[in-house]
């Protein structure tokens, strides 16, 4: 039996995993002011003040291939899940420590999975993974049956603002005014190539609602798992999941929040769904 572990970088909003040896690898938000580590010990919500108070520049910056290394430990067998690599460099940074492990220990494998997605579509990946190694798969057979959930999964978001986002280049400046308007929400998708593609704007928080649940239809959501992620916003999240049941009686969805990097470009207020698609 070889020595598992299950590493995702802070986008995942994952701090804790059961049943796997896991570890989180923080993203940092910065201002002029100071650096928040996105780690277990960070305040997310005392950032958020911060942040509104704040008018500087703020960014944020991905691990390093030395920060992923760390957490690696001295599994012999590792999976990474990294953001979409089309909006940050920490799938890029996963992928120098895997080959520098690999390089130090030549009887060690690492995989990198770029999730192409951000938040909950990543503990998605994690815990198929994790069911996978529990069921006692072989690496190897679990890197080519993880490529294929990920045809099945998808991620849907709310967001009332993309102030953060095109500030920091996350998405085009023509995107992030069709969505700037007050009082309206924009629900999008993330894209095949791992980038935001807008849907539809809707004018209040139910209208949203409404075409979130509509469009995981047609989506081909069938039941099956579903992650609501939100950013300070428990009533919406609480909201939508009704309204999912009414669909789908049986299904299994649950509520998280957001960690530091996702409350940020999400935004307050901003939700991620992950859900499974055409399953069974
Ligand atoms: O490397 C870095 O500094 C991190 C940059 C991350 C930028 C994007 C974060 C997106 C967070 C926002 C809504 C859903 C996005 C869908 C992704 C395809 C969440």
């Amino acid at each position: 039996m070889y020595s598992v572990k299950i590493v995702a970088d802070s986008s995942s909003d994952m701090l804790t995993f059961d049943g796997v040896d896991f570890a989180s690898v923080p993203l940092k938000i910065i201002t002029t002011e100071r650096e928040y580590v996105d780690d277990a010990t960070l305040d997310v919500e005392g950032m958020i003040q911060d942040l509104s108070e704040y008018k500087g520049k703020s960014s944020t910056a991905c691990p390093s291939p030395a920060d992923w290394l760390a957490a690696f430990g001295d599994a012999e067998r590792v999976f990474c899940i990294a953001i979409t690599s089309s909006l940050s460099g920490s799938c890029n940074a996963a992928e120098i420590a895997r080959q520098d492990y690999e390089a130090l220990h030549p009887d060690r494998r690492v995989v990198v999975i770029d999730s192409l997605s951000a938040g909950p579509e990543l503990r998605l990946i994690a815990e198929k993974i994790a069911e996978m190694v529990t069921a006692g798969f072989e690496f190897e057979e679990i890197c080519e049956k993880i490529e294929e959930y990920r045809q099945h999964t998808g991620l849907v978001f709310m967001l009332e603002s993309l102030k953060n986002l095109a500030n920091n280049g996350r998405v085009s400046p023509l995107v992030a005014k069709a969505a700037g308007l007050l009082g309206l929400r924009l629900v999008g998708k993330a894209s095949e190539q791992g980038t935001l593609e807008p849907l539809e704007k809707c004018r209040g928080e139910r209208k949203a609602l409404a075409t979130i649940r509509r469009i995981l239809q047609e989506l081909g959501v069938r039941g099956g798992k579903i992650h609501i992620c939100h950013a300070g916003n428990l009533p919406a999240a609480q909201a939508l999941k009704s309204l999912l049941e009414e669909v789908w009686k049986e299904t299994d969805i649950r509520i998280s929040e957001c960690r530091g990097l996702c409350s940020f470009y999400a935004e307050k207020g901003g939700m991620l769904i992950g859900f499974e698609k055409n399953c069974g």
